[in-house]
């Protein structure tokens, strides 16, 4: 199977990873266990291997990561690269692949973190044995990994979706957050600097945060949680859901319901998924990066790691292939790019 680079500005070959990845992912639901094999094979003396475990594997979101992960493993030469992952992002359901992985001498794991100590022991053993850590996504605590590429800065992830729910809101009223899981690292991070910036920043003095609820990044749970947000409190206004898999869920409850366009939905989403929802007038603007991005530097990093070019300190600096030349920052930090806000004007630029 051969993946595509994830390009900035070139959708269509974009689009094409993504279905090829999209292939591979349901290869792996479909078959006896969840992994597949995507590589030329490791094992020649001298070849590196590469496992990527995301946070679950039926979400769409992982989906488009993988496709750039696995297109820049193969880029910057690992002959054995796998993913292996669990079907739902519980706090402990990635140790039992990370324990494989350190079983099969695995060179650079890519994880995403379900919660940042539950992989902790699994990932120190594995270590132990060799292997270099790359977070992605969703950090471990810091302690159990080489570097942490995350998408965005934190912080302007959080800034954004509070910009975005403002404006959709006239600046007034009260709001809710629909998350994924409880544990989950990114989510929790972007939450808190929703919160602080809800508390700080003037402009948002009118805006009430009422409540907080976690769909777990499952459909139905997202859906039902959903309902249940605009059946708690009437007076809702407006709903940021930080995850692909919540703000989608909500979307399409909204859209059918008597709240679709009086309770306003912002937060991160995929285009394609939101599509008709911005269409339909469900949802006026949310935001995203490119994820096939974050997959492609992770693979560039863990390859770095492997090869003994950069530590994870601060300062290391490593080719990333397209995406030029990344440097670590402070606690093993690496951060691919800027968010984008999609709306009607130009989500129809964007495949993926
Ligand atoms: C979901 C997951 C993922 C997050 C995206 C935005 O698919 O929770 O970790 O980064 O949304």
């Amino acid at each position: 199977m051969e993946f595509i680079r994830p390009t900035t500005g070139r959708r269509t070959r974009r689009l094409f990873a993504f279905a090829a990845v999209a292939a591979s992912v349901a290869l792996v639901a479909s078959g006896c266990a969840s992994g597949s094999d995507v590589g030329t094979g490791a094992g020649a003396e001298g070849d590196l291997s590469v496992t990527f475990i995301p946070k679950q594997l039926n979400n769409p979101y992982t989906d488009v990561v993988l496709g750039g992960g696995q297109d820049g493993a193969t880029a910057a030469g690992f002959t054995g690269i796998e993913v292996v992952g669990p079907l739902e992002a519980s706090a402990s359901s990635q140790v039992s692949f990370i324990n494989a992985e350190t079983q099969a001498g695995t060179s650079v794991i890519v994880i995403a973190a379900n919660d940042p100590d539950a992989v902790g022991p699994a990932l120190e053993e594995a270590r132990a044995a060799g292997a270099k850590i790359v977070a992605f996504d969703s950090d471990t605590n810091p302690k159990y990994r080489d570097v942490f590429i995350s998408q965005v800065v934190a912080k302007d992830v959080a800034l954004i979706q509070v910009k975005l729910i403002a404006e959709q809101i006239g600046g007034s009223g009260e709001i809710a957050i629909l998350s994924a899981t409880a544990n989950a690292t990114n989510q929790n991070e972007w939450i808190k600097f929703i919160e602080e910036e809800l508390a700080s920043n003037p402009d948002y003095t009118d805006i009430t945060l009422v409540a907080k609820v976690y769909g777990d990044d499952d459909d139905t749970k997202s859906f039902q949680e959903a309902q249940g947000l605009l059946q708690a409190y009437p007076n809702l206004k407006g709903i940021i859901s930080p995850t692909t898999v919540g703000i989608a869920a909500t979307a399409r409850y909204l859209s059918t319901s008597d709240y679709k366009g009086k309770v306003a939905l912002t937060g991160l989403g995929l285009p394609n998924e939101m599509r008709p929802f911005v269409k339909d007038g469900t949802v006026t603007a949310f935001a995203l990066w490119d994820p096939a991005q974050l997959g492609y530097v992770a693979a560039f990093a863990g390859k770095a790691l492997a090869d003994g070019t950069i530590t994870g300190a601060k300062g290391d600096k490593f080719d990333a292939g397209d995406m030029g030349e990344r440097e670590v920052g402070a606690d093993g930090l690496v951060i691919v790019g800027p968010p984008t806000t999609f709306n009607a004007d130009n989500i129809d630029d964007y495949d993926f």
